[in-house]
């Protein structure tokens, strides 16, 4: 069972992630982590943060000369920012730090209020430490762990932004593209976007709104290819493959909205223009692209973003998510203080004005690891020798 668990606040030492139930002899390299790490922190928008850290990843369990032991994996990744924080985050009490930087005034849209309500305290940084999106780092380089051992069976993810704020990319236009042009032209873009031509006024945005002291979402897609049919399971709602996707994606930080496939689109067709027609053939050229192995048999559409009865078809899975606005504004936004009950505007912090590039980085992390744990309770193994046994011997049954 691939399970992990991660810890660390946004201005504390460090954050950590402890994975375990990967399998034995699957190649681990810091640097593939740290790409990924790299790729999250990038994106027009981000705030004065980006500029302090630079993240990488130290392994300090499971993995020994390149090469998952089976034991638990711990990743660290250091928090520069820290050396400013040390009193303000000290796990020793201290008599007099200047203020605390306390948080009285919540911010609506962030977990600030119900926060300090549940957990009974008055300063709102002790919720806003590990509800800050800084924790994703570590679910970014656990990601990075799956998709190396997704990539052992030619499964690949990867994402791009379709909106930012009110401009949309053509889906006319991502669909005219193939899947590695989709990725050459997304990687060099600094919104991760496939239209060039929309990044100028993107980019104006973002700064039109920063201006503002304002903030903007947007929507994000997740593809991943090469994904055999049959992992997830019809039998029982809670091992759904889109179920549990739709439960990863929904609990990063600012996602109000997730689609599969046509997702709400397909709410507004006949089901003779909604749902895939089955087609067979033994030949891989007929194939669409990024499909993978199931026997032969093939849509030409893929309206249902590789998903039906909660398990994976053979096509590609498509994911979309809604990121809203995020909730730190520079301007003013109305609230009330904890401690004295009068209205008073929001507490202004150090933020991303938008963050969408990066969520979208996160979003491949999210839908690697949901699929690495389907695959492995599919072909449930304790080394990497014994999980591509498994592996082919089901493929060689569905043909
Ligand atoms: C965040 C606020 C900002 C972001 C942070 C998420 O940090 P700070 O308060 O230190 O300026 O930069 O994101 C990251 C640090 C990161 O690595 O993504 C928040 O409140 O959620």
């Amino acid at each position: 069972m691939l399970r992990y668990m991660t810890s660390g606040e946004s201005h504390g030492p460090q954050l950590t992630a402890i994975v375990s139930g990967l399998p034995a002899g699957l190649p681990v390299r810091a640097a593939d982590i740290d790409r990924d790490l790299h790729r999250r922190q990038g994106g027009y928008g981000r705030g004065g943060r980006m500029a302090i850290e630079h993240d990488v990843v130290r392994i300090v369990s499971g993995v020994r000369h390149g090469f998952a032991m089976g034991s638990p994996i711990t990743l660290i990744v250091e928090n520069r920012d820290w050396k400013s924080w040390q009193a303000i985050m000290s796990a020793e009490p201290v008599e007099d730090v200047e203020g605390k930087r306390a948080v009285t005034r919540p911010r609506p849209g962030h977990a600030d209020l119900a926060g300090i309500q549940k957990f009974a305290h008055t300063d709102a940084r002790n919720i806003l430490e590990r509800a800050s999106a800084r924790a994703t780092t570590t679910q970014v380089a656990v990601g990075a762990l799956c998709k190396a051992l997704l990539a052992e069976f030619g499964i690949r993810v990867g994402s791009h932004v379709t909106e930012l704020g009110h401009i949309k990319v053509s889906p006319e236009l991502i669909a005219s593209l193939s899947l590695d042009e989709i990725e050459r032209r997304v990687e060099a873009s600094e919104l991760r976007v496939a239209d060039p031509s929309l990044e100028a006024e993107m980019k104006r945005l973002i700064d039109s709104v920063k201006a503002d002291g304002d903030t903007v979402g947007g929507v994000f897609e997740v593809i991943a290819t090469g994904v055999p049919s049959g992992l997830g399971n019809v039998m029982n709602w809670d091992e759904r493959l889109d179920g549990r996707i739709g439960q990863a994606f929904m609990a990063l930080q600012a996602i109000k909205g997730v689609e599969i496939g046509l997702g709400f689109e397909g709410a507004r067709r006949p089901g003779s223009e909604a749902h895939d027609p089955i087609l067979y053939s033994e030949h891989s050229a007929d194939w669409p692209e990024g499909h993978g192995p199931s026997g032969g048999f093939y849509r030409k559409t893929n309206g249902a973003g590789g998903i039906e009865g909660g398990m994976s078809n053979g096509e590609p899975i498509v994911v979309r998510a809604a990121m809203k606005p995020i909730a730190t504004l520079m301007r003013s936004i109305q609230s009330v203080d904890f401690a004295t009950r009068q209205p008073f505007d929001a507490s202004k912090e150090r933020s991303d004005v938008c963050a969408v590039p990066a969520a979208a980085v996160i979003g491949e992390s999210l839908l690697a690891i949901v699929l690495a744990q389907a695959f492995l309770e599919k072909f449930g193994a304790d080394s990497l020798v014994e999980l591509k046994r498994n592996y082919e011997g089901y493929i060689e049954s569905l043909g």
